[in-house]
C-alpha cells in the first residue's frame, strides 16, 4: 500500500488514524497543500482532483475517499473493527459518518476555505480555482455552532458517537473539531459530554499521529 497523506490537513489526519487505529504501517508520502504539490503533474497523475488523502491498495487500486480508505482497510484488516460489527451497528456508523461530514466536515471547510488569506482563490479543493464568498464562511460559522450542539447532544446520549463502542464516527468528529481552531472555534466549556468524549479521544495514541 502507498498513502499520500498532509500533515497539516484534517481530511488526510481521519485516515492516518484509522492506519493507526488498525496498527499498520503503510509507506507514506506527504503532500504539502501549502506548497500546491497537490495541483503537481505528477500528483495529478495520481489523483486528477487534486486532493488528499489517496491510498493505492495492495492490488494497485486508487482510493481517494477517506470512506473508500476506510472501507478497504476494514475489509482487508477487520479487527480492531471501526465500522460496525453487527447490521445495526454498521448502518449507525455510516449515519454518523455522513452527519459528521456534512454537519461538521463541510461546516469548518465553509467557514475556514471562504474567510483564510491562505485560501484566497481556493474556495473548494480540487483542481478549479474559486473565488471565497463572505456569506458562505459567515454561514459556515453557524453551522458549525450547531454542529457543536448535535455533538454535546448525541455524546450526552451515547459514550461513543455510533454507540457503545468507538469508530470511525468518532475519528471524523474529533479530527473536524479539533481542525475548527483555525476559524477559532471550540467546542463550549458547558458541552460536559463533548470534553468527557474530546479527552478520551486525545488519550488514544491515534489522536497524535
Ligand atoms: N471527501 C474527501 C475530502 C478530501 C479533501 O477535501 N481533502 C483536502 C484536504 S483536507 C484537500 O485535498 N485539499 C486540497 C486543496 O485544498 O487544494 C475525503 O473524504 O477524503
Amino acid at each position: 500500500m502507498i498513502f499520500y497523506d498532509c500533515s497539516t490537513a484534517p481530511n488526510p489526519r481521519r485516515a492516518r488514524m484509522v492506519i493507526v487505529e488498525k496498527g499498520l504501517t503503510v509507506e507514506t508520502h506527504d503532500i504539502s497543500i501549502a506548497e500546491g504539490q497537490q495541483l503537481s503533474p505528477e500528483f495529478l497523475k495520481i489523483n486528477p482532483r487534486a486532493t488528499v488523502p489517496v491510498l493505492i491498495t495492495d492490488d494497485g487500486t486508487t482510493l481517494t475517499e477517506n470512506i473508500a480508505i476506510a472501507t478497504y482497510l476494514e475489509a482487508v484488516h477487520p479487527e480492531p473493527p471501526l465500522m460496525g460489527r453487527t447490521p445495526d451497528e454498521k448502518g449507525l456508523v455510516a449515519m454518523w459518518n455522513a452527519i459528521v461530514e456534512f454537519e461538521g466536515g463541510v461546516a469548518v471547510a465553509e467557514a475556514f476555505r471562504n474567510s483564510h488569506p491562505a485560501m484566497k482563490g481556493r474556495a473548494l479543493p480540487g483542481p478549479m480555482d474559486l473565488p471565497q464568498i463572505p456569506e458562505l464562511a459567515e454561514r459556515g460559522l453557524a453551522r458549525v455552532s450547531a454542529f457543536f450542539e448535535l455533538l454535546n447532544d448525541r455524546l450526552s446520549e451515547t459514550p461513543w458517537l455510533a454507540g457503545d463502542a468507538f469508530s470511525l464516527a468518532d475519528i471524523s468528529a474529533f479530527v473536524f473539531t479539533d481542525f475548527a481552531r483555525v476559524i477559532k472555534m471550540r467546542p463550549p466549556e458547558d458541552h460536559a459530554a463533548t470534553h468527557d468524549w474530546l479527552e478520551r479521544m486525545r488519550a488514544r495514541p491515534s489522536a497524535a499521529a
